[in-house]
């Protein structure tokens, strides 16, 4: 499920106006909706026109754990998976790489090559980056590390080095250590997703955005001061819709089957959200 965020900029529609002489009736059609939306149409379509980005505007990402549509909860509260099988969670941290903006023309804007998050730590879960205005339709990283990246290829900070994947199970880095407890208790959950012998489960999730920085705060009156984009992570999106079931799971490190659900799955977990209260 990807929210889209709700200033829907069409920014093809205005270029086509800008490119007649000045004279030109501008607004094409009658202004009566959303006069100020058309009015950052325009002004997108001239930045992206003049081909510079006058502007720096700062972006913050946020990352948000849920579990059905709540905020994710440690130790305490018992989720239900699809199978009906109960679980907590109590560590939840993985790394993204090359995590960019992409812009409608396809150029990018790199943010982070390589980022450790932990659910738990949100010293870890909020980037703040200064932009180059522009529009911007594309958040994209991979979840996890490319394939062939040997430990210690990522910059050498202590929460990457604890994410190492050991040398005799193909080496690397854990994409992803996601712990708790099933049945209150009766088994672990160990879903470790990660370069299993060698293969890569790594993947790239493109969440569409509609940024639109300038450097002014709050330009857009429904929008907090500067550009925030707040992505989700659905906990329980892990477990569908390919059925990833606890019971006799184990540590799944060596388990190609059990990488390769997480991995496909993995793919809808994440989500932008427009902010809304209790995230
Ligand atoms: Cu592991």
């Amino acid at each position: 499920m990807h929210a889209t965020a709700r200033h829907v900029v069409a920014a093809g529609t205005p270029l086509q106006s800008l490119k007649q002489p000045m004279n030109a009736k501008l607004p094409l059609r009658p202004v009566t909706r959303r006069p100020l939306l058309v009015l950052l149409t325009l002004f997108t379509g001239l930045v992206v026109s003049c081909g510079d980005n006058p502007d720096a505007g700062d972006v913050t990402i946020t990352f948000h754990h849920t579990v059905a549509d709540a905020p994710l909860v440690f130790n305490s509260v018992d989720y239900i998976n699809p199978a009906g099988e109960t679980y907590n969670v109590t560590r939840l941290e993985y790394i993204l790489t090359d995590a960019m903006l992409v812009r409608a023309n396809g150029t990018s804007l790199d943010l982070q090559s390589a980022a450790y998050i932990n659910a738990a730590d949100p010293s870890t879960t909020q980037w703040t980056k200064k932009v180059p205005g522009g529009q911007y339709s594309t958040l994209s990283f991979r979840f996890g590390v490319p394939a062939g990246t040997p430990f210690g290829d990522l910059p050498n900070s202590g929460n990457l080095n604890q994410m190492e994947w050991p040398a005799p199970m193909g080496g690397g880095y854990h994409y992803m250590r996601l712990e708790g407890l099933v049945e209150a208790g009766s088994e672990a959950l160990l879903s470790h997703l990660g370069p299993s012998r060698g293969t890569d489960y790594s993947f790239v999730v493109d969440l569409p955005i509609d940024l639109y920085v300038d450097g002014e705060p709050a330009q857009v009156p429904d929008q907090a001061p500067g550009s925030h984009l707040h992505v989700t992570m659905e906990v329980d999106q892990w477990w569908q819709p390919n059925p990833y079931t606890f019971a006799g799971r184990g540590m799944i490190m060596g388990d190609a089957d059990a990488q390769a659900l997480l991995s496909a799955n993995g793919e809808n977990v994440f989500s932008v959200v427009p902010i809304s209260p209790g995230l």
